[in-house]
């Protein structure tokens, strides 16, 4: 039987690199972002290999990722696989300089965002009892870093709330699992760094873990049997040994 996944932030990075990974073994796919021009672009490409809807919302806004997801055709709100993928850092400053814009954007999105998906979907799930759950969290949900203050407590949330999920959806036999990767070429540090030159020189000199990396993972979760369940991957590239501890060759 054909799965259909809804991923969140499909627009860029770990999300885009997702659904073509999904799309390319044939799973049905319901594509989330704010930029619908490039929803359209991912669209038109993977059609060609699944089904494709897409749906233009803002993590950040109950009411329309609520609406978003009761939108859903019929071809396309059942859905088996929920990733939670869509976050980003805002800014890298100690935390006493640290800019409230930042931190709201940070707990709206990576926390609070998740939670109004996950509320929108996971009714169906509990109702079928069948579905998988996966979080992206990052290796800032297990250790913190210096300036990481805010993006790495909200990923420490993340990696909290994720483990409720398992507890509580465990009597419907819903997987949830979180996968935390370290750093990833994604435009992660673009956003980070509001488009600034800091941005420039965080994966250089080292070869860091590309978005398909981490999509081959997901896919691999995704697809495991019934009984089995990734409940927790941390995934570094060889360069990186922990959040402060990169070996660079230039
Ligand atoms: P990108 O910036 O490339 O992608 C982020 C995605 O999130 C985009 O598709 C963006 O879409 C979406 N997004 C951001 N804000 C919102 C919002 N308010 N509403 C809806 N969608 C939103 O970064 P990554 O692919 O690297 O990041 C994906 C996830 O992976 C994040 O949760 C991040 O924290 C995590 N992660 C990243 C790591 C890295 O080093 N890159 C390492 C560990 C974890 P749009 O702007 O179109 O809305
Ligand atoms: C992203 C990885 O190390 O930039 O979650 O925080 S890091």
């Amino acid at each position: 039987m054909t799965k259909t996944a809804f991923i969140t932030g499909a627009t860029s990075g770990i999300g885009e690199a997702t659904a073509y990974e999904f799309a390319k073994h044939g799973i049905k796919l319901v594509l989330c972002g704010r930029r619908l021009h490039r929803l359209k672009t991912i669209q038109d490409a993977l059609s060609r290999l699944t089904d494709v809807h897409i749906l233009n919302f803002d993590v950040r806004n109950r009411q329309a990722t609520l609406d978003a997801i009761t939108s859903l055709p019929k071809d396309f709100s059942k859905i088996d696989i929920l990733i939670n993928n869509a976050g980003n850092a805002h800014g890298l400053d100690p935390i006493q300089d640290g800019s409230l814009d930042d931190w709201d954007a940070m707990m709206d999105i990576n926390v609070k965002g998740l939670l109004y998906v996950s509320k929108g979907i996971i009714p169906q799930m509990t109702e079928r009892k069948s579905g998988h759950i996966i979080n992206i969290g990052s290796s800032a949900g297990k250790e913190v870093y210096p300036k990481g203050n805010v993006y790495c407590g909200s990923k420490h949330a993340v990696l909290a709330i994720t483990e409720g999920m398992r507890v509580d959806l465990n009597p419907f036999g819903i997987k949830v699992s979180a996968i935390n990767p370290g750093l990833v070429e994604t435009e992660f540090s673009k956003v980070r760094f509001k488009g600034g030159k800091e941005a420039d020189g965080v994966y250089t000199g080292f070869k860091a873990l590309q978005a398909k990396d981490v999509a081959e993972v997901i896919h691999f979760a995704v697809t495991r049997p019934a009984h089995v369940n990734i409940a927790d991957v941390l995934m570094f590239c060889t360069a990186q040994a922990n959040s402060v501890t990169v070996k660079k060759t230039v």
